[in-house]
This record gives structure tokens, sequence and C-alpha cells, in this order.
């Protein structure tokens, strides 16, 4: 039986368009997906909106809209986004959609019914903008700025529903304990540990009457589900928790053994490993294997946000770049786990090194050398003659391991970078064997051979493993080399030495070189292009 896998990104707001933060978060959500299923594993890959709160309602109002009209607008935003990344979801939750309300609403009257939730009123700080309110002590300076954003937050008090934290506080405690990767890079954990608990967690306020645009308290006519317990529970909502088909959540979530992941970033960390893991055994159901939380994509100016002016609009990049090659950029560039700054420069330069020099390169090369001196066939695969064959095949069975294992931890920029070091030792690999040279000596034959057998197979094996990054130029690169239909998978790749007796085909460069400069200005045009919009 294959291992299971469930990855989720957040559902984001959809209060305005997507950005390449955005993005971010849902490419490598898809990578590893992607990655996960070349591998075999049952995978099941989730991302989505969450439509409902204070804040849409406001922006729709400013708007002139309905909520339920701005969303629906934003939303095909989105799903335009996904489409131009070649996001390869399972399902899009959104969280105005029947199947969600229903469900959310059910899980509400488990918590009334299980007395883990009771009606007070709540005095506090709130922030619109993060939907979060604030103590006294939380908020900051006189203005009483909200210590997320930094944005005034205004005094309120209301009615409302307040779930019991304090009842699965030494559970929650105990469960970190007991699952030290739970939460990753584990430097998020003390902070939560330091922040949050070890101040004293107050029950928190699950209902809100101040606004209307939520999902509605069947038991409390007025007041609508907060919406940070209606957003957490899109993960089991959409694995169908409650519903008359609930096959997904069975095969999921209900399989110890299925690895179940989170990716967030670090802002929303105190709501996925304090309050959901709560609200999960509030209902006696398992918590997710690990919360993720990635780095931000930040600006010269600090974190790209809409509200700063300063995101990279990704549908013109694509357009430039390619989708293959945004996608690596973002994977390679940015360390998975922490904070990565986008520079035009480092962009055009990292696609340059990587893509164009190193792995493009090694693939136009060695076809070329197997049309010159095989007639365009692979030979095939006989064992290896000398020490740089050992070498080099020694190093390619290293990085599939490295590669599985790094990717099982997570570590995915590391996973994508042991993978080009082998590209890099095939490029030595030619240097040191001289194929031009054994192609003057009628003696070396065999050597030539093998030497572009290797080749073959390393291009195989590198291209393979860098599918789940590089979508749309591994397929065109298949054919160039030849590659059956048939053996286009894991197996096949991982298996050193399969890949002989075709023929390839020389096609364009996959990844071309960029003009530096041109390129530089092209991306900073694009930067600066909202700005003159504003100003205009
Ligand atoms: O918080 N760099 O939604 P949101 C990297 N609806 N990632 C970024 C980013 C940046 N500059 N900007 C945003 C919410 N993100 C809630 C979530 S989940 C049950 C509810 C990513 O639209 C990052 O993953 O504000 C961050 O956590 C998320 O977008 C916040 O999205």
């Amino acid at each position: 039986m294959s291992k299971k896998f469930y990855i989720t990104t957040p559902i984001y707001y959809p209060s305005a368009s997507p950005h390449l933060g955005h993005a971010y978060c849902t490419t490598m959500a898809d990578i590893i997906a992607r990655g996960k299923r070349l591998r075999g594993f049952d995978t099941y890959f989730l991302t989505g909106l969450d439509e409902h709160g204070e804040k849409i309602e406001d922006n729709a109002k400013a708007a002139g809209v309905t909520p339920q009209q701005f969303v629906d607008n934003v939303a095909t935003k989105f799903l335009s986004l996904w489409d131009t990344m070649k996001i390869s979801y399972d399902d899009f939750i959104r969280t105005t959609q029947p199947r969600h309300v229903q469900t959310v609403q059910k899980i509400f009257s488990r918590f009334v019914e299980n007395n883990d939730v009771y009606l007070s009123s709540y005095k506090g700080w709130y922030c619109v903008h993060e939907e979060s309110y604030w103590t006294d002590t939380q908020v900051v300076g006189e203005n009483h700025l909200c210590p997320e954003c930094g944005r005034p937050c205004e005094e309120k008090e209301e009615p409302a529903y307040f779930f019991r934290c304090n009842k699965y506080v030494d559970g929650l405690l105990k469960f970190y304990d007991e699952h030290p990767n739970f939460i990753t890079p584990v430097g998020r954990k003390t902070e939560m540990v330091n922040n949050f608990i070890k101040p004293g967690l107050n029950d928190l306020c699950v209902t809100r009457t101040s606004f209307d645009w939520g999902i509605p308290v069947k038991e409390a006519p007025g007041h609508v589900i907060y919406v940070w317990l209606d957003a957490l529970t899109n993960y089991i909502t959409a694995l169908g928790y409650l519903q008359d088909d609930d096959s997904r959540f069975q095969n999921y979530w209900m399989d110890p053994d299925c690895e179940i992941v989170h990716l967030i970033g670090a802002d929303i960390t105190r709501f996925h490993t304090i309050y959901w893991p709560m609200f999960l055994r509030a209902l006696g159901l398992r918590e997710p294997s690990r919360v993720f939380v990635h780095g931000l994509m930040m600006m010269k100016d600090g974190k790209m946000s809409k509200s700063k002016g300063n995101v990279i609009p990704v549908p013109p990049l694509v357009e430039r770049f390619g989708v293959d090659a945004v996608r690596y950029y973002l994977c390679r560039e940015i360390p998975f786990g922490q904070d990565g700054q986008f520079t035009p420069e480092q962009f055009v330069d990292r696609l340059n090194t990587d893509l164009a020099n190193n792995f493009g390169n090694l693939v136009n090369r060695t076809i070329s050398m197997i049309i010159k001196y095989f007639d365009g066939v692979i030979p095939a695969y006989q064992g290896e003659l000398n020490a740089l064959d050992a070498a080099l095949k020694e190093t390619a069975e290293k990085t599939i391991r490295s590669y599985e294992v790094l990717n099982d931890d997570l570590k995915v920029t590391d996973a994508y970078a042991a993978v080009m070091e082998l590209v890099n030792a095939a490029n030595k690999y030619i240097e040191d064997s001289a194929p031009w040279a054994l192609a003057k000596d009628p003696t070396k034959k065999e050597e030539l051979a093998s030497c572009m057998s290797h080749l073959a197979n390393v291009i195989f094996l590198s291209g393979t493993l860098l599918s789940p990054i590089l979508v749309t130029k591994i397929p065109e690169m298949y054919d160039q080399l030849g590659v059956p239909v048939e053996m286009r998978n894991y197996e096949a790749a991982t298996h050193f030495g399969s890949l002989g007796g075709v023929t390839v085909k020389k096609g364009n460069p996959l990844f071309p070189r960029l003009d530096v400069k041109t390129e530089v200005q092209f991306i900073v045009d694009l930067m600066n292009a909202p700005k003159e919009k504003a100003a205009a």
C-alpha cells in the first residue's frame, strides 16, 4: 500500500489580487505535492480561499458590491494565477461553499453540546486587518497598535461565545513535547510557548455580533462564527468531514500513518499551532503531523505586500521567463523556512547560472555529442569502465538518497540543490573525460560510448528529479533525449543505466541564456509600474 500524504496551503483572503508572495507558498506546496506523487505517494493537495470576515465585508462595501460578488471576482484572479503557475491542487475550497458552511455549523454545535464553548461578552482591542482581538498587554503603545501589522486597533465589546482553551492547554504542551517536529523550524515553537502560552492563554472568542459576513451560529441568531474558527476547519471540511461522503476524510485524516502537512507563513503560526490543535482535540481528532512555517518574500523595503505597494505581479514574469523559471527561482533562491529577498539581479543570475549554463547546457552538449559520435543513438549502458564513470554513478546514487531524505524532511531547497550538484558533477565529468579526445582515438570507442551513456543517464535522472519544479521543460527534455513514454517515471529514472538504445533529437535550448542588462531592466520596469500608475 502506498504511503499517504496530505498537504495544504493557507486559504488566502480574497481581499486583493494575489502576488508573488502568495504564489511563493502555493508553488512550494505544489513542488512538494508533485515530488511525492512522482515517488508514488497517495497525495492530496488542498488550497483555497478564506472568504468571510469583516475585512471582506468592508472591502465589498467600498467597491459597491455584495461580499459574495466581491469574493467571486477575486476568486477568479486566484484561480487564474494558479493556472498560470501550473498548480496541481486536488481541491480548491472556498469557505462560502455550502459544504463548508454546513460542516462548520455542525462543528460549532458539537462544541456547544460538549461544553467546549460558553456564552459571555468580549471586550478587547480589535484589528480589522488581522481579524484578531488583542489584550491590553499585546497592543503596542498609546495608540493601541496591532502587534502583527502595526495598524491602530479599535476597542470593542460584544456578546460572544468563547472556546475553553484552558481545557486543552496542558494537552497541547504535552503534544508539543511528544512531537518535536510538529512546528518547524523549531524556533517558532519556542516563540509560541514563550509569547502566548506561558503568559496565560485566554479563552478564545469564537463568535461575532458586530457584522454579518460570516457563518451564522444556529444556536444564537445574530452571531456569526469567528473567521479563524471558520477558516482553520477548511482542512477537514474539504475532505468531507461530517458530510455524506467522507471517504477522503477517512482515507487521509483518519489514517494515523498519513503525513499531514500545513504550509503557512509566520504571520499565522499562532492560529495553526495553538488553536487548531485544540479545536481538533475538542472534536476528538488527530493533530496534523507538521506545521511548516515558510519564510516571507521580502523586497528591499520590507515584506512584499499589497498594502506596501511593492508587489511583483506574477503573470508578466511568467510570460517573459516561462513558468518553470519562476518556479525554479522561488524554490532554489529562497531557502525554505527562511525569509528571502527578491532582487531582479539575483533572479536573472539564478536562472542563467543554474538553468541555462548548468542544466540546459549539459543537455545541449550531451545531445550534440551523441549525434556527432553515435549518429544520435544513446549507447546501451555497459556498467562503469573507469574511475570517472564509477564516481559519477556513485554521485548519482547518493543524490537519489539525499533527494528523498531531504524532501521527506521538507528541506526542499536543499533537495533541489543536491540535484544541481549532480548536474555540476556531470559537467565536470565531461571536462575530465574529454570525449573529444576519446573520439580521435579508435581504440577508445568503448570508453566514449560509456561516457555518453553515463551522461544521458545522469540527465534522465536529474531531469526527472527536477520535474516537480520544471513542469513544462522536462517533458520537452524527455522528447529531446528520446525517453520512451513508458519510461518517463521515477522508477525508470532512478534505475541508473536504464536509458540506452534510443535516438536523441536536437531541439531548442531548454533555457536560453538571458541578457542580464535587458532582463534586469524588464523586471525593474515591472516593479515600478504600480507606483507610476498610482502617481498618475
Ligand atoms: O492569513 N511572502 O490569509 P492571507 C511569502 N486567510 N508568503 C506570503 C507573503 C509574502 N510576502 N504574503 C503572503 C490569511 N504570504 C488567512 C489564512 S488559513 C486557515 C487562513 C502567504 O491572504 C503566507 O503563506 O493573509 C501567509 O501565511 C499567507 O500568505 C497569508 O495569507
